[in-house]
């Protein structure tokens, strides 16, 4: 017989690109990862009765819900899920912590800094599980990167070059929608992509932001909705900043959606005194290392390949070489989760590096519009 294991019932709020992403990686959590618990798609939560269910068909979730309330009252839930909109990820976690459930949250985690903190501070006094989804994290070859960095092998950093460049938003007949709308995103590309860039530095690299300049565009400032209504567009097209850090290493940073021929170029350098380290979520599973040592006539970047049974999560999937995507790094994140449920290892990114990714964005935000130095707090 084999052996019983507790269930872990999850409710998701949200249905649209994210909530696909999520769905996805708790139909698959349990075939690939040996866990302590077997993952139940509960309910999925929305705001339209026809859309919760046809998510909750096409996703496989046990039932739909327009009732968020409701939902929360319910004993039977053990984690809640917040797929939405970046306006709602604080109201909603803020309201099942005091219900007393586990919170998984995407990116970024909240609207500011203060909501942010907010939201840290009741699950701390909850004492309850939370975590964010920052999936970049868990791509094999990032979190081998993020190995070699904190095994000493590139040496101190001096260098952190980061990018994250998309398109959709360089024709001006691109529909405006929640994205260009700062009262429910907070910023443009700057919390959309910046955050995964800054994210990933804290992880790959323990450093911190200590001062931030940034500069900002909206290239184009107006657009029409899903109905043909004109929207002005109040949030930035593109935000790069300069960064300084306290080891007094220098950062460039650089988030666009309006970079044609770039799709999802989301990608990193590290330049340390010993090695530099390049990873490029467009070739997700490879990582370029290069390093000072060995014979100095066949020196060069070298391409790892990182998906051998030696490399992070790429065992638990298919045999050597045998390629994994992008869905792969939400199934990680999930299976990272529910593990640090019943073990001692603490979860990360938690809501404390919500905060601090926020504190970057809100400090970069704040230099562009002011063209100054700021200090992030
Ligand atoms: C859209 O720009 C988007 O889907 C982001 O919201 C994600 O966080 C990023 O991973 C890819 O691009």
């Amino acid at each position: 017989m084999p052996k019983r294991r507790s269930k872990l019932r999850i409710a998701m709020v949200g249905h649209a690109f994210m909530g696909r992403a999520h769905s996805n990686a708790m139909r698959q959590a349990n075939r690939f990862f040996d866990l302590p618990f077997d993952i139940e798609m509960a309910v999925v939560v929305g705001r339209d009765a026809d859309r919760a269910e046809a998510a909750r068909a096409q996703f496989g979730f046990a039932e739909a819900s327009i009732d968020l309330e409701a939902t929360l009252a319910r004993e039977d839930i053990d984690l809640i899920d917040v797929a939405t909109p970046n306006d709602t990820h604080a109201p909603i976690t803020l309201a099942a912590l005091k219900a007393g459930k586990n919170v998984m949250c995407e990116k970024p985690l909240a609207l500011n800094t203060r909501e942010a903190k907010s939201m840290a501070a009741l699950a701390k006094k909850k004492g309850l599980k939370v975590g964010m989804w920052h999936n970049y994290r868990r791509c094999p070859a990032a979190t081998l990167a993020q190995k070699i960095v904190a095994r000493g092998d590139i040496g101190k950093i001096r260098h952190v070059r980061a990018v994250y460049l998309q398109d959709w938003l360089s024709d001006a007949s691109t529909p405006a929608s929640w994205r260009t709308d700062a009262s429910v995103c907070g910023s443009g590309a700057h919390g959309d992509l910046n955050a995964h860039l800054i994210d990933m530095t804290h992880f790959l690299t323990g450093l911190r932001f200590t001062d931030v300049s940034a500069i900002e565009a909206t290239f184009i400032k107006s657009r029409k909705d899903g109905s043909g209504k004109k929207r002005t567009v109040d949030v930035d097209d593109a935000l790069a900043f300069l960064a300084r850090f306290d080891n007094g290493a220098i950062g460039t940073f650089e988030a666009t959606r309006s970079a044609p021929g770039r799709k999802n170029y989301n990608k990193i350098e590290l330049s340390g005194e010993k090695g530099s380290i390049v990873w490029n979520l467009e070739r997700m599973n490879e990582l370029a290392v290069f390093r000072f040592d060995g014979p100095a006539d066949t020196r060069g970047f070298q391409t790892v390949m990182c998906m051998d049974d030696v490399h992070p999560y790429a065992g638990q999937w298919w045999p050597d070489g045998h390629i994994i995507g992008y869905e792969h790094t939400f199934v990680h994140t999930l299976v990272d989760f529910v593990l640090s449920m019943r073990g001692k290892k603490p979860f990360s990114p938690s809501f404390d590096d919500g905060v601090a990714v926020q504190q970057v964005l809100d400090a970069s935000l704040k230099a562009a519009k002011t063209r100054r130095w700021v200090k992030v707090s």
